[in-house]
Parts: structure tokens; C-alpha cells; sequence
């Protein structure tokens, strides 16, 4: 089975909650706190696997959880970070949001990593909150609790060129005999039902092939297989437009030359304007060489003409030379120009201040969860220190502008809190 498209579910791992602990020795009745941090949650991370070539495996796996990391521990000793989640996919995939469908990635190098999600940060242990006036605190911090996202993987792969043409007139053959390849090759219509990828050696050089099913006039209302393989070459650098010469399904080399541009063109505008090579096969059916002069002449030197027998495998050197000559003078792929994307970016500095009723007002944004995580209501120095981190980063001013008075109410998340200094 070949797929080229499948949506998946990813998260980072949660970051690991503090330790509370303290310190006990012999002979001292009350040691310091000593709870060490919790640990941070795994990444989600992306990688390029030369060994795949579709999406496959993502028909039966959806869900890529990375590990979450562990508990801080007494003795100051801060809890295990939860192991990255590595994500292979094949070269040239593509990442979009599902929500908004912009693309977040182009997974285009190997041996790079991209890092889709961050880990959720580890808590502080009771250890960090210990100050002059904070002996013994008996609260720490919950870890970052990390977001599931839903993305949609998209295969757009990576060739250089890219094979196209009617059914049957040797596209298969031809890379056959051009690269390392092993391609289907039959005597009917679309024998190619996927894109076959192919290594070509010039020399010391080499470069990329995809042969695709053949193309049909109406493709682009869906005759035949349609555009839906089309864009598998979408990144390619040029095109090799194989045309039967020997009209061995009874057309004419000349009309398929003009309909296979055509239902380029409606598929995609940069598409039909790549560069292309004409490749004449079944040279060695005909025995009048009138009909590649005449089809020379109608192309009037548009483009440049090979002739070759794939299956002989004549002046098929001389058609990868004329190949990589073009190539040399196209500039190399680059990657898509990907949206920065917001999953990860995590916001540590929003206040939001919001009025629900008369007396009560909400508070909320990245600043505020952030201080927020863990605290303990019941627990008078968990709750302290957080009032005085919304002092001294002035949230406290910040509601007094908004006409906060005492005895009001103050909202957090699920819990109420009255507001007195
Ligand atoms: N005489 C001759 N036959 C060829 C040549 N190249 C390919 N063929 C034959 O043409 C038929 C079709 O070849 P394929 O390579 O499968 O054609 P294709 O363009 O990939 O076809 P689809 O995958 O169906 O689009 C096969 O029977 C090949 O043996 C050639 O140079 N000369
Ligand atoms: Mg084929």
C-alpha cells in the first residue's frame, strides 16, 4: 500500500513534579527542605529516514506520545527527564497544522532533527522556594502540562526530475535503465500505480528521478489517475516528457506532447513551467525517421530532443548527460518556507485581566499559569509567596488600575481567591 498523506496526534512529554522533602539527620530535629526539581518532559521530534519511502506505518499508528518526565526526589536530587520521541518519516515530508492547515515543517535534510514539540519544564522541588523568611516551605511546583496537536503529514517528494507522460510509452523502462530502480514495466495502461524513485550516477555525480502513472488528457478532471500523483513532482527541478514516437497505441507524438502540457498547466502554473526535456522513445520501431524530424520541426526548438530506445538502451548515456547538463545550470532545492509555528512557543509574560461581575475579576495568560502551577491554597506560604510574585511583577498594580478593590474576588483558573493586601 502506498499513502501519501495521514493525520496524526502528537505531544511532548509533561514536565515532572517537584519534590517536598527535608532534610533528616541524626541529632537534627529539623532539617532544611531538600526536594529536587522535577524533571522535563521529552521532546517530539522529527527525523528524516532514508529507508522510507511513504507514509505507511502511519495508516496504523496515529498517536506519538514522548515520556514525561519523572518526580523530583529528596536529597535535592531532581527527577529523570522523560525521553524525546523520534518520529521517522521519508524525505521531503511535509507538516501541516490540522487545525489551521498552515504548514509548520518541511522535513527536506537529512540527518537533521526538527523538533516539533518542546517537553514540558519540571517543577521546583520545596528546596527553591526556601528563603530568609521561608524556612521550611511545604509546597513545589507541578511540572508544565503539555498540549496534544493534531497535524497532517503530506508526502512531497524529493527528485530532481521528474518523469511524465502518457501511459505506456516507457516512463518505467526508461528508469529502469537510467538509475538503480526496479519499477513495474508492462505492456497496458497505468502499470505505474505509485511513484517509483530512482538514483541516476553521472560520473561523480548524481541526482534524483520519480516516474509517476501516466497522464491522460482530462487527468485534470480526474480521467484516468488524475493530477493526484503530479504533486510528487512538484519539487522537482525539471521535467523528462517521454513520448512514444513509434505511436504504438495509434496517437500522435505531436497531439500528446500538447495535451500532457495542457493538463500540466491546469494542475499547476510553475509546474508546466519547469524546464523540459523531450525524450522520442521506441526509436527502434520506426523505420522512417520523417516522423522525429517532423516532430522536431513542430516543436521548433522549444525544447531540447533526445531520441533513445529504453529498451535497447541506445543513447541512453548520451539522454542522462543532456539531463544532468540542464540540471547544473537549475538552482539546487531549498526547503518550503515554513510559518513559524506557535505550539511551542510558550508564553511566560501574558497578564490578562478580565471584569466577570461586579466585584470579581479573572486573571489569566502565560505569566499568571506559569507562577500558578502548584501552588497550594491551603497552605499559607504556598500562597504568600505567590502573592508576592504578583507584586513584584505588578499584577497586583495592574488590578488595582482595573478598579480592584479589597474584598474582591479574584479568579484563577477554577479557584476564587479575595483580594486583600
Ligand atoms: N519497442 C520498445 N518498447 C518499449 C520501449 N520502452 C518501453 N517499451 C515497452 O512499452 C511498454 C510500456 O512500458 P512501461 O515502461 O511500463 O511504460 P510506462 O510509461 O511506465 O507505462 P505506465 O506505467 O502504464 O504509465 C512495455 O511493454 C515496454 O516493454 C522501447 O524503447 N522500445
Ligand atoms: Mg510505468
Amino acid at each position: 500500500m502506498f499513502v501519501d498523506t495521514a493525520r496524526i496526534y502528537i505531544k511532548a512529554g509533561n514536565g515532572g513534579k517537584g519534590a517536598i522533602s527535608f532534610r533528616r539527620e541524626k541529632g537534627i530535629a529539623n532539617g532544611g527542605p531538600n526536594g529536587g526539581n522535577g524533571g522535563k518532559g521529552g521532546d517530539v521530534i522529527f527525523r528524516v529516514s532514508k529507508d522510507m519511502n511513504n507514509l505507511v506505518s502511519f495508516k496504523y499508528s496515529t498517536h506519538f506520545k514522548a515520556e514525561n518526565g519523572e518526580q523530583g526526589q529528596k536529597n535535592n536530587k531532581n527527577g529523570k527527564s522523560g525521553q524525546d520521541l523520534i518520529i521517522s518519516v521519508p524525505q521531503g515530508t511535509i507538516v501541516r497544522d490540522f487545525e489551521t492547515k498552515k504548514i509548520i515543517a518541511d522535513l527536506f535534510y537529512l540527518d537533521k532533527d526538527y523538533v516539533l514539540l518542546k517537553g514540558g519544564e519540571g517543577g521546583k522541588g520545596n528546596a527553591f522556594f526556601k528563603s530568609p523568611t521561608r524556612q521550611a516551605p511545604h509546597f513545589s511546583q507541578t511540572g508544565e502540562v503539555t498540549k496534544e496537536h493534531s497535524v497532517i503529514l503530506e508526502l512531497k517528494t524529493l527528485a530532481d526530475v521528474g518523469l511524465i507522460g502518457f501511459p505506456n510509452v516507457g516512463k518505467s523502462t526508461l528508469l529502469s535503465v537510467v538509475s538503480n530502480a526496479k519499477p513495474k514495466i508492462a505492456n497496458y495502461h497505468f502499470t505505474t500505480l505509485t511513484p517509483n524513485l530512482g538514483v541516476v550516477k553521472y560520473y561523480e555525480h548524481s541526482f534524483v528521478v520519480a516516474d509517476i502513472p501516466g497522464l491522460i488528457e482530462g487527468a485534470s478532471e480526474g480521467q484516468g489517475l488524475g493530477h493526484e500523483f503530479l504533486k510528487h513532482i512538484e519539487r522537482t527541478r525539471m521535467l523528462v516528457h517521454v513520448i512514444d514516437i513509434s505511436s504504438t497505441d495509434g496517437r500522435d507524438p505531436y497531439n500528446d506532447y500538447l495535451v500532457i502540457n495542457e493538463e500540466l498547466k491546469k494542475f499547476n502554473k510553475t509546474l508546466a513551467g519547469l524546464p523540459q526535456i523531450i525524450v522520442l522513445n521506441k526509436i527502434d520501431r520506426i523505420r522512417d525517421y520523417f516522423v522525429v524530424d517532423e516532430f522536431k520541426h513542430r516543436i521548433n526548438k522549444k525544447h531540447k530532443v533526445v531520441c533513445v530506445s529504453a529498451i535497447c538502451r541506445d543513447n541512453i548515456q548520451e539522454l542522462i548527460k543532456t539531463i544532468w547538463q540542464e540540471l547544473e545550470k537549475l538552482p539546487a532545492q531549498v526547503p518550503i518556507d515554513v510559518e513559524e509555528f506557535g505550539f511551542d512557543k510558550k508564553d511566560k509574560t501574558g497578564i490578562e485581566i478580565k471584569k466577570v461581575s461586579n466585584d470579581t475579576y479573572e486573571i489569566s495568560g502565560g505569566f499568571i499559569e506559569n507562577i500558578s502551577r502548584g501552588i497550594v491554597v491551603n497552605d499559607y506560604e504556598s500562597l504568600s509567596y505567590f502573592w508576592k510574585r504578583l507584586k513584584n511583577d505588578g499584577v497586583i498594580d495592574m488590578l488595582r488600575e482595573k478598579g480592584v478593590k479589597d474584598g474582591d474576588t479574584i479568579r484563577i483558573g477554577k479557584v476564587d481567591f479575595e483580594f486583600v493586601e
